[in-house]
This record gives C-alpha cells, sequence and structure tokens, in this order.
C-alpha cells in the first residue's frame, strides 16, 4: 500500500493534537508538527526515500525516533503511538480543537468537567450556559463557542490543493496505466485551479469501461466506496476527498471536459448564449435540435459560439464570457515567463536552507534572481534579523554577487509591520535592501480601520515595495484579518507600491478577486513563493494558478521584469 506524505503528515499531526490535550509535554508535542511539516515541504515521497534506504535523520528536524516512526508508517500503514493515544484521549477531541478559540487546554477542561467530546455536545453545553460557569471560560467564551459551532456547521469540507495534487497524481498515473484508457483528464475546481477543492472530478474515455470502474473502485487508496456504475462511480479516498469518475465516449469529451470543468455559474452564463443561437448544450455535445454539431474538443464548443478557448481559470462568470467575445481575453501569465522569486527565507532566519542552497535551487529552475527576505527581530520565534545580522547577511551577499554569473541575490528582509504602522527596522538599513516586502504577523484583530491605517502608514514609508501575503489569511485556519482592502489597494497605487501573491498553498494571498481589482486599478503584483526551503521554491505554481485566476497578464507581474527592468520599478 503506497503511503503518501499527505498520510505520515495526518497522522503526526493528530498525534500531536491528542499528546496537546493530554498535557504532554510542548517540546513532544512541537516536534511533531514541525515533522509534519517537514514531511509536506519534501519534494520526494518518503516512501520512496525509505525504499532508496536514504537517510530519514539528514531530514530537518527528524531524529532517530520520528525516522522509526516514519517507517513504521510506510511499512505498516499505521502508528502504534498514535493508536495508543486514542485509547487514551477520545479522538473526536481533536475536532473540538479546530474551533476558533479552544485550544487543548479548554478542550481537555470541558471534556473533564462536562463529559464534552462531540460539537453536538458543545453546543448542548454551551446552550444550557454551563460553559459559562467553568472557570476560566465566562459568558464571552460560551458566546464566541456559539457563534463559530453556528460558522462550523454551515462550512462544507474543502481540501487544499497541495492535498488534492498528491491524491490527482497518483490517481492519474493509475488509471492511464490501465489497459484500455485513453484520455485521461482531471476537470472540475482542481482544474480550474481553485484555491480548495470540494471533490475531485475525473473524465477518460476507455475501450472497456467496466474494468475501469472496477479497477478504480477497488483501488487500495479507497476507503469507501460511494456509487459502482457503468459510466459514473464516486469513492472517498483515504485522505477523505471524494472522486468521481466518469467515463465518457470519445465524441462528447470536449463536451463532457466543458461540462465538468464548470464553474456551473460559468455553464450557465454559456448555456444562455448557446440558447439565444438556438443551440442546446450539455455535457453530450452542443445541438441543433437533435443534432449533434460539437463536443469531441473543447475548442470546438467554444468555436461553435464564435468564441476562443476560455482558460478554466477564468471560468467563474466574471466577465470571462463576455470578454471573449470582445477578444478581450487577457493572455494569462504562465510560470515559464517568471525571471525569479521576490520572497524566500534562509536558515539565517526560521528558513532550512543556506544561502547558498537557495541561490543554487532558484538558478536550476531558470531564474536571473531570487530575493532574500529573512524574518526581521520583532519575530523573535522566528530568529528574526536585528540591522547587525542583517548588515553582516548584506555584506556575504554582495560577496556571493561577485562571484556568481547570470544570476543574482537580492538584498531584502519580509520586515514586520508594527502595530503603529512603523517598520521594524531603521531606516538606514532598509535603504540598503534592494527591496522590503512588508507584512502583517501580529495583532491581527484590530479594527478594521486601525489596521487599515496601520498599512497604509508602513506604505508612506519609502522603503516599503511589495505588501506581503496581503489579507493575513491560513486557508482553513485563520481568516483574514478586518481590513479595507480597496484603500489598500488605492494607497499602493498611490504610492508606488506592490502587492504580494504568496504562492504557499494556505495562503494563497491575494484572493483571485482581490488579484484582478488590484490589476484594474493599475497595481503590480509579484508572484512569491515565501519559500523556507530550496523546494519550496516550487510552490510558485500555486501563485501562478491563483493570479490566473485574477486575471493577471505577464505586464501585471513584477517578477517576469529582467533584472534591470526589475530594480528600476522597486525603486519609488
Ligand atoms: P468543488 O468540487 O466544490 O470544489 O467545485 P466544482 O466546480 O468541482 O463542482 P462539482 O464537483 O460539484 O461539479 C463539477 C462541475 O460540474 C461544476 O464545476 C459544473 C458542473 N456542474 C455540476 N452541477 C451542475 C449543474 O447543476 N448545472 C451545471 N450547468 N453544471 C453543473
Ligand atoms: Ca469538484
Ligand atoms: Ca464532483
Ligand atoms: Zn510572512
Amino acid at each position: 500500500m503506497p503511503i503518501h506524505n499527505a498520510d505520515i503528515q495526518r497522522m503526526f499531526l493528530e498525534l500531536a493534537d491528542l499528546l496537546e490535550i493530554e498535557g504532554a509535554s510542548p517540546f513532544r508535542v512541537r516536534a511533531y508538527r514541525n515533522a509534519a511539516r517537514t514531511v509536506t515541504g519534501l519534494p520526494e515521497s518518503v516512501s520512496r526515500m525509505i525504499e532508496e534506504q536514504k537517510d530519514l535523520t539528514r531530514l530537518q528536524g527528524i531524529g532517530q525516533d520520528l525516522a522509526r516512526k516514519m517507517e513504521e508508517i510506510v511499512q505498516t500503514g499505521s502508528l502504534s503511538a498514535l493508536e495508543e493515544a486514542r485509547k487514551r484521549v477520545s479522538p473526536e477531541l481533536t475536532t473540538l480543537m479546530r474551533i476558533p478559540g479552544l485550544g487543548p487546554r479548554k478542550v481537555k477542561v470541558l471534556h473533564e468537567k462536562l463529559g464534552v467530546t462531540t460539537p453536538a455536545d458543545l453546543k448542548k453545553a454551551a446552550e444550557s450556559g454551563k460553559i459559562s460557569a467553568l472557570s476560566g471560560f465566562g459568558q464571552k467564551t460560551q458566546e464566541s463557542i456559539l457563534l463559530e459551532l453556528g460558522r462550523h456547521e454551515t462550512e462544507e469540507k474543502r481540501f487544499r490543493l497541495d492535498t488534492v495534487e498528491e491524491v490527482v497524481s497518483s490517481l492519474e498515473a493509475f488509471l492511464r496505466s490501465t489497459a484500455g484508457v485513453d484520455q485521461v483528464t482531471v476537470a472540475g475546481s482542481y482544474r480550474r485551479r481553485k484555491e480548495t477543492v470540494g471533490d475531485i472530478d475525473i473524465l477518460v474515455t476507455a475501450a472497456e469501461p467496466e474494468e475501469v470502474m472496477d479497477r478504480f473502485v477497488n483501488h487500495e487508496d479507497v476507503a469507501e466506496m460511494v456509487a459502482h456504475g457503468r459510466t459514473k462511480s464516486s469513492v472517498i479516498q483515504r485522505m477523505g476527498i471524494q472522486v468521481d469518475l466518469r467515463v465518457v465516449p470519445d465524441e462528447s469529451y470536449g463536451a463532457a471536459l466543458h461540462y465538468f470543468t464548470g464553474s456551473k455559474a460559468h455553464n450557465i452564463a454559456l448555456r444562455k448564449l448557446a440558447l439565444e443561437r438556438g443551440y442546446k448544450i450539455n455535457e453530450y455535445g452542443v445541438f441543433e435540435n437533435q443534432t449533434l454539431l460539437a463536443g469531441r474538443t473543447e475548442e470546438e464548443v467554444y468555436a461553435l459560439l464564435d468564441l476562443p478557448l476560455i482558460p478554466p481559470e477564468l471560468r467563474e462568470d466574471r466577465g470571462e464570457v463576455q470578454a471573449a467575445g470582445k477578444g478581450r481575453l487577457p493572455r494569462l501569465i504562465k510560470k515559464d515567463q517568471l525571471k525569479g522569486d521576490l520572497h524566500a527565507h534562509t536558515n539565517w532566519t526560521d528558513g532550512k536552507d543556506s544561502l547558498e542552497e537557495m541561490a543554487a535551487a532558484a538558478k536550476d529552475l531558470g531564474y536571473a534572481y531570487l530575493a532574500i527576505t529573512d524574518h526581521t527581530q520583532n519575530l523573535p520565534m522566528t530568529h528574526g534579523q536585528d540591522p547587525d545580522r542583517l548588515l553582516k547577511q548584506i555584506e556575504v551577499i554582495d560577496r556571493m554577487n561577485e562571484k556568481m554569473q547570470g544570476f543574482t541575490l537580492l538584498k531584502g528582509a519580509e520586515v514586520d509591520i508594527l502595530e503603529d504602522g512603523r517598520l521594524d527596522l531603521p531606516d538606514w538599513i532598509l535603504k540598503r535592501l534592494d527591496l522590503c516586502v512588508c507584512s502583517v504577523h501580529t495583532r491581527f484583530n484590530l479594527s478594521r480601520q486601525k489596521q487599515t491605517e496601520r498599512i497604509i502608514r508602513a506604505m508612506d514609508n519609502p522603503n516599503f515595495t511589495i505588501l506581503g501575503h496581503p489579507s493575513g489569511r491560513l486557508i482553513g485556519s485563520r481568516s483574514p484579518y478586518e481590513v479595507d482592502m480597496e484603500r489598500v489597494l488605492r494607497a499602493a497605487r498611490d504610492r508606488h507600491c506592490h502587492l504580494e501573491i504568496n504562492s504557499q498553498p494556505d495562503r494563497l494571498d491575494l484572493s483571485d478577486q482581490d488579484c484582478k481589482a488590484a490589476k484594474e486599478l493599475g497595481l503590480k503584483m509579484a508572484i512569491s513563493s515565501d519559500a523556507h526551503r530550496a523546494a519550496g521554491l516550487r510552490n510558485i505554481r500555486y501563485g501562478i494558478g491563483q493570479a490566473r485566476r485574477g486575471w493577471l497578464e505577464a505586464d501585471d507581474v513584477l517578477n517576469t521584469l529582467p533584472l534591470e527592468g526589475l530594480l528600476k520599478m522597486l525603486r519609488r
């Protein structure tokens, strides 16, 4: 049974949660969380590494014990330490920890004092007023628990792109290796590169549909079979995500691909257009009366409506059909147009790799430059740099640049925006940098007005170049902070500042819609990896997807510029 890195990550995270509820040493808890993060960031699968007898203890934060546990997971599919923890602590309690405001300590008290195990128990306890009576809780906590529970219920489970990508690539390979299978395409929100995916929709053409379906529902990664039919089957994958597989005829492949790529809103807009011309459009093709006019390819479907192919990332009914009709579709940015990356960390702060390793990895990607933007002193837990250390780093980078040909490390910092809008380092040192990515990392809970003014005041500093991860959200775990994004965008434009599209799959920040709004205001964006290790540079593909969903073209993106043009643009 092939174990994915995401399986190992999931087990480590659950074990960390259970240990934390149990009151285990914070170091042990953190060790598992760090290990989970290390595993997620790896460019290759742990299963493969073990197969190739690579030494796992050479990975960041992985000692003998964790290496042994990873081997156990890969060899047995389970982790005995986790099984034991599940016996000691009810695993359902970890669900409660996901509710904002409830940490492990509170969950433990609720469980011991009120017998709360599930969200339903929690709701009952809050409604009966028992929670406010507990010491350390109070009326306010009780109210916010009820509020969050309401939110929790309406939220469907969605998955991050990196998790989905892992499932998709192994499924694609599996399906392609099935006899008689011809075309395989993943449609749905995944093809549109939406930041989270609800379920995976796969289309295939095959000579023997039954055989494909049999193999699909009996795959070893399947946890539950939902439906098993001749042309459509659905399963729940071990990771918890549903996968729908459809076998479609060749002559309808393009129409089906179009239909199941969606979005639903885009389909409806297109169907309306078709109706106006007397056509009917569905997953089998475009019809006039009963006659099939088009359906083999997507191009054919669009062409019948006098439209060019609309890239999947644009298909959200946000004006793309009208733009296509007028011949004004954007020429969306492509990964190979990037000349470099403008946000990366090294082992001078909380990154894992050295300046040299980061430079080598960026060169391997064909980049002409990489900006080193380590954290600043306001974030001691990241080992943020004070002016002295940054000055040393600047000197080291200057010396490295003298030796490198055709590649430049840019001198930068990810400068903390302090609560009052000042930047975390004095101007004399910021002035010596090529760029400052300025970010909010603390005090997320300011009022909308204060937060907005804090950021704008920071932009008043002429050393401010790029606003890092502008909304501060973490997908699935932290909402964006309250901020008037439109005002921020206008202020950035007026001050010749730029915005970041942070490519980390749990950030993807700017959002697609804000990205489009920023473009319309004439702002330029940096698509940045925010890599904390060499392999992290490859996160850029998620940012490219987000930028494309935000209608960006090469001209809208700072890091498509060659070095000289970039440096000119960065100067305010
Ligand atoms: P997801 O899975 O929630 O991330 O989002 P999608 O877009 O993948 O949605 P999903 O899986 O429910 O359906 C896949 C595509 O099928 C969807 O993007 C458009 C199409 N589709 C589904 N239901 C309808 C419908 O009722 N009408 C139309 N026109 N298209 C639909
Ligand atoms: Ca879907
Ligand atoms: Ca679906
Ligand atoms: Zn940051």
